[in-house]
């Protein structure tokens, strides 16, 4: 006789199937068993993520993400920590990634675009004044919900993975080469907000043109047509 399965649980929330992976997390779907609340939980390894020592600022930012409620931001609901893991209790969004648009039906028109444009600096303008920057805008970070409204994710935990030296400024050696910034590439340290900016208008090309501004296969040469563009 088979028994029955049970839940594996994180706090009062009950864990299901793996919705995606990405570079540092793992997501699975989970419910929070008091509510019945669907809930997206991403589960990030210790090790991996604090090898850099979890600066303060990161730590603030974190908690001021399960303050703030943008209708066009993720929600983090909470943030807990085993000895190896930390989870981290997301809103489920499930309309999926809006990059799947363009990989499926090509370039948008502009009134579509400018409707996602419009929902994506209005979440990157609240949470900058918040003090939270993202670092690391991409595809798939854009999430759309049921109603086809623009959810941005990850917003002040990309830096987890990254440092903040004694400069203040940050420094990076991941993310995504195609929307970083120059002087994210460049190491030189930089600013959360510039940045961001800089990776929304690579966004909006993308939406408009159907095809990135700056790509190579050659991530050296990649590099160089970001710099000098
Ligand atoms: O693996 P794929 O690309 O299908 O869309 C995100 C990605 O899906 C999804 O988890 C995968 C790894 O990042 N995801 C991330 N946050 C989510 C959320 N809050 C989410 N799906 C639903 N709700």
């Amino acid at each position: 006789m088979s028994q029955p399965k049970i839940k594996r649980r994180v706090g009062k929330y009950e864990v299901g199937r793996t919705i995606g992976e990405g570079t540092f997390a793992k997501v699975k779907f989970a419910r929070n068993s008091e509510t019945g609340e669907p809930v997206a939980l991403k589960i990030l390894d210790k090790e991996k993520v604090l090898k850099h020592k979890m600066a303060e600022q990161i730590k603030r930012e974190i908690a001021t993400m399960k303050l703030i409620t943008h209708p066009n931001v993720v929600r983090i609901y909470e943030v807990m920590g085993s000895k190896t893991k930390i989870y981290i209790v997301l809103e489920f969004v499930t309309g999926g990634e809006l990059f799947d648009k363009i990989v499926n039906h090509g370039r948008m028109r502009e009134d579509e675009a400018r409707r996602y444009f419009q929902q994506l600096i209005n979440a990157v303008d609240y949470c900058h004044s918040r003090g939270v920057y993202h670092r690391d805008l991409k595809p798939e970070n854009l999430l759309l919900d049921a109603y086809g409204n623009l959810k941005v994710s990850d917003f002040g935990l990309s830096a987890l993975s990254q440092q903040v030296r004694e400069d203040g400024l940050l420094h990076t050696t991941c993310g995504t080469p195609n929307y970083a910034a120059p002087e994210v590439l460049n190491d030189r340290g930089y600013d959360g907000a510039t940045a961001d900016l800089w990776s929304c208008g690579v966004i909006l090309f993308v939406l408009l043109a159907g095809y990135l501004p700056f790509d190579d296969c050659n991530v050296m040469n990649l590099y160089k047509k970001v710099s000098i563009s």
